[in-house]
């Protein structure tokens, strides 16, 4: 525990130099961040990746400079219908399980983007992550924008 807190602090002190996501990777791995592209004037899109804590851990925002306000949600069917739901609480990241943000399942919602997102560019996105005693870092990764019908 003391050993992740000192990591926690380094990353603070290092924000926003972008190595700070190599420090980051002491407790918290981001897999294969993307975007799916949008067509023009689309302001929404998804964000996706794969998120394994190495302490317990909870994704409780992000954010990033092109988009004006992302959100965590949850896809699930409910009675036969696909439903799309905020997590006011963020995700849950348990200990050194990998939590997957997928179509059809936990994603960032991207809302209000300044700008259309081009398959082959990359997004910024900023992940802040909460542990159990309420300490906030924050995480600096580079989503690849994919194409439309990128299912993974
Ligand atoms: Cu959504």
């Amino acid at each position: 525990m003391r050993h992740f807190f000192r990591a926690v602090l380094f990353l603070i002190a290092a924000l926003p130099a972008s190595s700070a996501f190599a420090q980051a990777k002491d407790f918290l791995t981001v897999k294969d961040p993307w975007v799916r592209a949008t067509v023009p004037a689309q302001q929404v899109t998804g964000a996706f990746m794969t998120l394994t804590a190495t302490v317990d851990l909870r994704l409780v925002a992000a954010s990033s400079p092109q988009a004006g306000m992302i959100e965590i949600h949850q896809m699930s069917m409910e009675n036969n219908v696909m439903q799309m739901r905020a997590l006011p609480d963020g995700l849950a990241l348990p200990k050194g399980k990998a939590v997957e943000l997928k179509p059809g399942s936990y994603h960032l919602m991207v809302m209000d983007l300044k700008q259309p997102m081009k398959q082959g560019a990359w997004l910024p996105l900023m992940l802040t992550v909460e542990t159990k005693d309420k300490k906030r870092s924050t995480v600096m990764v580079s989503a690849e924008v994919k194409s439309l019908t990128t299912k993974q």
